[in-house]
């Protein structure tokens, strides 16, 4: 990554560094996911592996997302922990890293579902905000796949209300009651291998996928050392057994404006789930 790749992010809140991960992990990674597309046949609903579309059948597999990507097969934790991303992120959070999250979301052809806008921070607050979001782009992504959409700047911004009228959590901002404007957003298209990267608190979402392929980008949270989540940790194994590189640290705390995710959905479940119940819909 190159200074101005690191100012952009900086100022902008994203950015996209083509070329990062090399073309034989894409390809396994891909091998990988159409077998696991294929598994899924024998899956009937949502499970710890797989969340499934409605229209998910034996027939014609739509798998929206796979849990955890980098606990089912060693190839998504080989692309977590490879240096030319891990140099990526070393650059912008500094050398102690811990992983917040993996998940590879599908987007599957000929209408695989939009993400309505959120930002991340509303569902997961630390004690300071140097964390972002890693997109492995596993197949090229153009505009009709539905790519990520971002809004510049929007990362300094407030966090917006990310929950029902009713009061619960329902992790997408409602479009009428939105403060930032949407006609900014930026499309962050780009080839197999790209990587996008977006700040925790950057307002983000993308629309339906209108061609007939997929567009898989397996997403990877990081975060310094020193965010310590604001939810609590299950246990020290865990949350340790999650560092990257570098080192545990204490708890750095800094003055950044947060909301709870709380209450929960009536019946959480995933992002696809709980952001149908948002009130005013960005993406049909
Ligand atoms: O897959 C996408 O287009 C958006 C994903 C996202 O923002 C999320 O899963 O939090």
């Amino acid at each position: 990554m190159n200074k101005h790749q690191i100012d952009q992010f900086w100022k902008k809140g994203f950015v996209v560094v083509e070329s990062v991960v090399h073309k034989e992990l894409i390809e396994e990674a891909n091998r990988v996911l159409r077998s696991l597309i294929g598994a899924s046949r024998k899956v009937k609903s949502s499970d710890t592996i797989y969340d499934l579309s409605d229209q998910h059948n034996d027939r014609v597999p739509s798998v929206r997302r796979i849990k955890d990507p980098h606990s089912v097969d060693p190839i998504f934790d080989k692309i977590m922990r490879s240096k030319e991303i891990l140099n990526c992120v070393r650059a912008l959070l500094g050398p102690n890293l811990r992983m917040e999250h993996s998940k590879l979301n599908i987007k599957q052809a000929n209408g695989g579902e939009a993400v309505e806008w959120h930002q991340d921070w509303a569902f997961y607050p630390h004690s300071n905000d140097d964390i972002l979001e890693v997109g492995v782009l596993l197949e090229d992504c153009h505009e009709e796949n539905g790519p990520l959409l971002m809004i510049p700047e929007s990362h300094k911004g407030p966090v917006e209300n990310h929950h029902h009228p009713e009061g619960f959590f329902c992790g997408a901002i409602d479009i009428e009651k939105a403060l930032f404007d949407p006609k900014k957003a930026v499309s962050l298209t780009a080839k197999a291998g790209a990587i996008t990267m977006h700040h925790v608190r950057m307002i983000h979402g993308s629309r339906s996928n209108q061609s007939n392929r997929n567009r898989p980008i397996l997403l990877i949270g990081y975060s310094a050392a020193d965010a310590w989540p604001l939810r609590g940790i299950s246990s020290i194994e865990e949350f340790d057994g999650r560092l990257i590189c570098g080192q545990s640290q204490l708890p750095r705390l800094e003055k950044v404006p947060v909301r709870m995710p709380y209450p929960p959905a009536p019946d959480q479940g995933s992002i696809f789930e709980n952001q149908r119940l948002v009130a005013g819909k960005s993406f049909q």
